[in-house]
């Protein structure tokens, strides 16, 4: 069997990821046609399907320098393109880290930042809303040499002095390799850019595939964004080794500090053992030539101590050779096809088991709450069947009587509801609070506080007692928050059980929620900020305090994302917590209201109980539909969503 590529694989994702899209926008415009919707769950299939829009896959490439991660890339994702679409060559030539991605509202253009920003506040995440910060050169897409010659401009350069170098953070003077890196008169060629932006049209780019590729030369440890996020972002990793230079010291150092630790364990990562071309000699036998080959893998997964069969040897070279020649036996010899597949199979149902799970979640949420509503509905208007079903052939006095007996009921509501909006002040108040510890501008004014402790620190034992001190307040700060929220939630139990002992609404249980994961998150990042400063010397030189400086402020600013999003989802937990309620309290009242009116319509006898009883099962007739439509749309995104892609895959073949 063939094995399928990469691309056919994320084309029946995104058909996948497409076919869920409209059948969630399906259930929310029923929802609205049938006023069944609440702004609540109009938001959140609102957001679900922005996220299916904006769902992207990330895959990153990570090296040493000329192991080939640009010459795979060329041969993985552009090989239509007929030629070398990134540069690719001896020593080093990515000099920055790349993103290629597409955003159908811009042209298509290389966008650079200036390596000088490196000494300006705020990370790449910042920049990135700022758009002038960068230099953009326009890519022209029918001129394959211009498009290359553009791009060429990734491997720049640019010579400055070690003083400069270092406070860029790209030097440690104390350094041997440094010493031998300065020119004689005392100059060192940095790279030009600090990051770049490709936009370009590609089929997968536009289905939402995100390229991270980056360069050797010990950027990942200068560019702390890397570590914090872009690498952890990351969907898939790819760690290339190369058969030339076997494993090197460096190799196993930037696997142990940036791809072993980062890796969740259902996260792809690949190990590649690239350029086997080397091995390909032609005085050996193929069973031979194979034996080298498995040798060399063999070895190459021992030190990484991985098992074998997570590292797959490849020729990136002649796989892109193959591929713009269309030649089959060469593309079958440089083992592409294995890799790919791999990659497919590791990275895809990885994908798309998450966003499966978060779609359920939420549709789920909004079926929920409007079966409930409907059965609620149903209940109580079979109850006014019931109710009058039992006047038929009673006297004014009794029906008088009902009507008394529904006012009754009709007050004791409203006076529950002054209860219930009572405690919603309470909630406000609780709620108000829980804003205060998980707010953003504590938060900011904790941040600058240890930046300013850092600027004055110089010694590597004082840095650390500031950053120590900073995620002991953040971790108190969710932990009390934490605690709002189990009072909150108790609070709200207790309203439900009480509504429902009272007035015979459906009891709810309130929803669960934890900061756990968010403090789990703030512990990596603390972790990740000790195990690189812990080795620094006691005396911080100007570097080095430079370069924790840089540091700190990404994982500053990671840590304001972190809350932002504990923040968003404590919103929304806030608001499916009450809104239930809020939801039931309305349609009750509703319902008591229709009742007196009827008793009332057949006392003063303006109307026969016949056709109030009909006009009633009427609305029960509606209400049923209604109920058994939702179960329909619903099954149809169950269905969608539990589609494996083999399913599609069999189907698109059939
Ligand atoms: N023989 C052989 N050479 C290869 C192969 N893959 C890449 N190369 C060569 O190795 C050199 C480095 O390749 P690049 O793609 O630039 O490597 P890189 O990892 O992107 O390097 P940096 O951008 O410097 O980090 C180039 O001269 C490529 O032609 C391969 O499979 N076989
Ligand atoms: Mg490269």
């Amino acid at each position: 069997m063939k094995p399928t590529t990469l691309v056919d694989e994320f084309e029946h994702y995104s058909a996948w990821r497409d076919a869920v899209y409209v059948r969630v926008e399906a259930l929310r415009d029923w929802l609205n046609t049938q006023e069944l919707g609440d702004a609540e769950s109009e938001m959140r299939l609102n957001q679900l399907l922005g996220r299916l829009q904006e769902d992207t896959l990330n895959v990153a490439f990570v090296a040493e320098f000329s192991r080939g991660k640009s010459e795979l890339i060329n041969a993985i994702f552009f090989s239509d393109y007929r030629q070398r679409v990134l540069p690719s060559s001896a020593g080093r030539t990515t000099m920055c880290p790349t993103e290629l991605f597409f955003n159908p509202i811009q042209a298509p253009s290389l966008r650079l930042l200036p390596i000088d920003t490196k000494t300006r506040e705020g990370c790449i995440a910042d920049f990135k809303r700022d758009p002038d910060a960068w230099i953009e050169f326009p890519l022209n897409l029918d001129s394959a040499d211009e498009m290359s010659a553009t791009l060429m401009r990734l491997a720049d350069t640019m010579p400055v002095d070690a003083a400069t170098a270092e406070a860029y953070g790209l030097i440690n003077p104390d350094d041997e390799e440094t010493a031998r890196s300065l020119s004689r008169d005392g100059s060192i060629a940095i790279p030009r850019w600090r990051h770049a932006l490709i936009n370009f049209p590609h089929p997968l780019l536009k289905q939402g595939l995100v390229i991270l590729d980056t360069p050797g030369l010990n950027a990942i440890g200068t560019e702390p964004e890397l570590t914090l996020s872009m690498l952890p972002n990351a969907h898939a990793v790819l760690f290339l080794l190369a058969a030339d230079t076997g494993v090197t010291k460096s190799d196993i150092e930037i696997w142990h500090q940036h791809i072993a630790p980062v890796q969740g364990a259902s996260r792809a990562r690949l190990v590649v053992l690239n350029k086997i071309d080397g091995l390909w000699d032609e005085l050996k036998t193929q069973a031979e030539i194979d034996a080298e080959i498995a040798k060399q893998a063999a070895s190459s997964a021992a030190l990484l101590e991985l098992p074998i069969h997570q590292v797959y040897p490849v020729s990136a070279q002649k796989a892109l050779v193959a591929k713009v020649r269309g030649d089959a036996a060469l593309l079958a010899k440089s083992r592409l096809p294995e890799l790919e597949a791999a990659l497919s199979q590791e990275l895809i149902p990885y994908k798309q088991a998450l966003v499966s799970e978060s779609s359920q979640a939420a549709v789920e949420d909004v079926v929920v709450k409007t079966t409930e509503l409907l059965e609620t509905r149903l209940a109580t208007i079979q109850d006014q069947v019931d109710e009058l079903e039992g006047l038929r052939g009673k006297n004014r006095d009794v029906i008088q009587h009902m009507m008394v007996k529904a006012n009754e009921d009709k007050q004791q509501f409203e006076r529950g509801l002054d209860q219930f909006n009572a405690l919603r002040n309470v909630f406000a108040a609780q709620v108000d609070t829980l804003r205060q510890r998980l707010g953003m501008s504590a938060l900011r004014i904790e941040v600058s506080q240890v930046r300013q402790a850092m600027e004055k620190s110089y010694f590597s034992a004082g840095l650390r007692d500031a950053m120590g001190h900073f995620f002991r307040e953040v971790d108190g700060n969710l932990n009390t928050s934490a605690e709002i929220i189990q009072e909150i939630r108790a609070m709200m139990t207790a309203m439900y059980q009480k509504f429902s002992d009272e007035h015979g609404l459906t009891a709810v249980n309130p929803p669960d929620f934890s900061l756990h994961k968010y403090r789990r998150e703030m512990a990596r990042l603390e972790r990740i900020f000790d195990e690189r400063f812990n080795t620094l010397y006691k005396m911080l030189t100007v570097g080095q305090r430079q370069l924790t400086a840089r540091f700190f402020d990404t994982l500053a600013s990671k840590v304001v994302q972190v809350f932002e999003l504990a923040n968003s989802e404590t919103e929304s937990w806030l608001k499916a917590l009450i809104s239930p309620m809020e939801t039931q309290m309305r349609e009750h009242k509703t319902q008591l209201k229709r009742r007196l009116e009827s008793v009332s319509r057949i006392h003063a006898a303006t109307e026969t109980l016949d056709d109030r009883i009909a006009e009633l099962e009427a609305t029960i007739g509606t209400a049923s539909d209604q109920l058994d439509n939702l179960a329909r749309i619903n099954t149809r995104i169950s269905n969608a969503l539990s589609d494996n892609l083999d399913g599609a895959r069999l189907a698109k073949t059939a």
